[in-house]
């Protein structure tokens, strides 16, 4: 992409209405605009963030099984009348009503919706275990939208149900979603530690939320340090293996940690400590495990292995796309700007022209410009006619993991420079060794 032909409105001043710094950067680096409370677009860049973190997201979901739907926005109120939550969701539901009177609602989760899809079509305890999911825009009328896409009335979510026989079922698909959160929050470089939760208009038991320890976070939250060490499950995790999961869920539930909702005084004390982590906490997702509450009064049951009828155990599963993306900046930013993970970073690799116009320079640019496509980068090539102090400024903040350089006194000795954005280091490479560092052939 040139940065001639794209569209990235930068803000050169920090918005005043900005309070947290992910907010303050994704304004800045022309990632969202403000349409509403609460309410965001999201520009080419921005777009293409969310978009590989949505990927990252249905990888992991897929590998652990579960299988993507998409379902409407807009949902009828008949349905949830059914579970009884029309009347308990109070005033962060939006009610709609349509051009017949009848009353509708923007969902802010699909738990009644997808136990509709389930109880038309599942019949027998032969079809489970079933996990489906989607990612799909909620709207929650939050009583103090704020921090920018962190805590939005209309945000992205990846949520997930499912659907098992009994007790036992529903305890091995919980314990797949949980590990498959491991793999996803650390595929984007986050170090996320599960807590044991309280469960609010979701409902149930049992309840984990996926935590990411920053300042600015909204919640506070209390964890052994041991969590800090534990190793992530690899790519080669086997999903099917319900005793190998279990296993790793009891390993990453064992030390302490909790939100402050379930915080057990008596359970902290027994801690030492320097071994006491006590710190502010992003939620990035939250799993449950409610049995039948929505399966028995929706009548949502199968026929089990006894003949008999049993209503299905669910659990639902849900990560916030949207407001990951604010939490990775959270974590991962500097004064000059942010700092992506290069699994998300919206573009590999930026091409710097310190002088468009210049032939020599431009036909440089050029080259690497097309080798690096070539090799399958994501290439993001400023050859606007700015300054290049200006040039070094953008890349900075928009905060690609690779910068190249190209300046007329390199390209005279036949080099360019290369930056990490990370570490800040920088290297002189020959030309023709710039282009194979980023895996082209020569
Ligand atoms: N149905 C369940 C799980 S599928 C559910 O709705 N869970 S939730 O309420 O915990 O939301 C799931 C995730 O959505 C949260 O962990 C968070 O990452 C994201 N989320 C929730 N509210 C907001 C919000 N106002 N702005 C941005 N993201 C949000």
């Amino acid at each position: 992409m040139r940065l001639s032909r794209y569209f990235l409105p930068i803000l050169k001043e920090n918005p005043r209405e900005a309070e947290i710094v992910s907010h303050r950067l994704m304004l800045r680096a022309g990632m969202i605009r403000q349409q509403a409370a609460g309410s965001f677009s999201w520009l080419p860049l921005g777009k293409r963030v969310l978009d590989k973190v949505c990927r990252i997201v249905r990888e992991e979901q897929d590998r652990a099984g579960a299988l993507e739907i998409l379902m409407p926005t807009i949902q009828s109120a008949d349905l949830w009348r059914e579970s009884g939550r029309y009347e308990d969701y109070g005033k962060e539901m939006l009610r709609i009503k349509d051009r017949h009177e009848r009353d509708m609602l923007f969902g802010p989760t699909n738990e009644e919706m997808v136990t509709e899809i389930f109880r038309s079509y599942v019949k027998s305890y032969k079809d489970l275990p079933l996990n489906l999911y989607h990612i799909q825009w909620k709207f929650r009328d939050e009583v103090r939208p704020r921090f920018g896409v962190m805590r939005s009335r209309e945000f992205l979510m990846k949520d997930a149900y499912s659907f098992d026989l009994d007790y036992e079922g529903a305890k091995a698909a919980y314990n797949r979603m949980f590990v498959a959160y491991l793999r996803t929050f650390t595929r984007m470089g986050l170090q996320a530690i599960p807590m044991r939760a309280d469960t609010g208009p979701i409902g149930g038991d049992l309840s984990h939320e996926f935590i990411i320890l920053a300042d600015t976070g909204e919640s506070q939250v209390y964890c052994h340090r041991d969590f800090l060490d534990l190793a992530v499950p690899g790519e080669g995790t086997d999903f099917t293996n319900d005793s190998q999961i279990a296993d790793i869920v009891k390993q990453w539930t064992t030390p302490y940690a909790a939100t402050d909702e379930m915080h057990d005084e008596a359970a902290w004390d027994v801690i030492a400590d320097r071994d006491r982590v006590s710190a502010r906490g992003i939620e990035v997702g939250h799993i449950f495990h409610f049995g039948d509450k929505y399966s028995k009064p929706m009548g949502a049951k199968v026929a089990g292995p006894d003949g008999k009828e049993h209503f299905v155990s669910m659990g639902s599963y849900g990560i916030g796309p949207s407001r990951l993306i604010a939490a990775i900046i959270e974590a991962s930013h500097d004064e000059n700007g942010i700092i992506w993970p290069e699994s998300v970073a919206p573009f590999d690799v930026g091409i710097i022209n310190m002088k468009t116009g210049d032939a020599e320079c431009d036909r440089v640019c050029e080259e690497l410009f097309a080798a690096l496509t070539a090799a399958g980068k994501e290439v993001l090539y400023d050859d606007t006619d700015q300054r290049p102090g200006g040039k070094f400024a953008t890349a900075d903040l928009i905060g690609l993991p690779w910068q190249v350089i190209v300046g007329p006194r390199g390209v005279a000795a036949g080099e360019v420079e290369i930056k990490n954005r990370r570490t800040g280091e920088r290297e002189t490479l020959p030309l023709a060794q710039a282009a194979q560092r980023f895996g082209a052939a020569r």
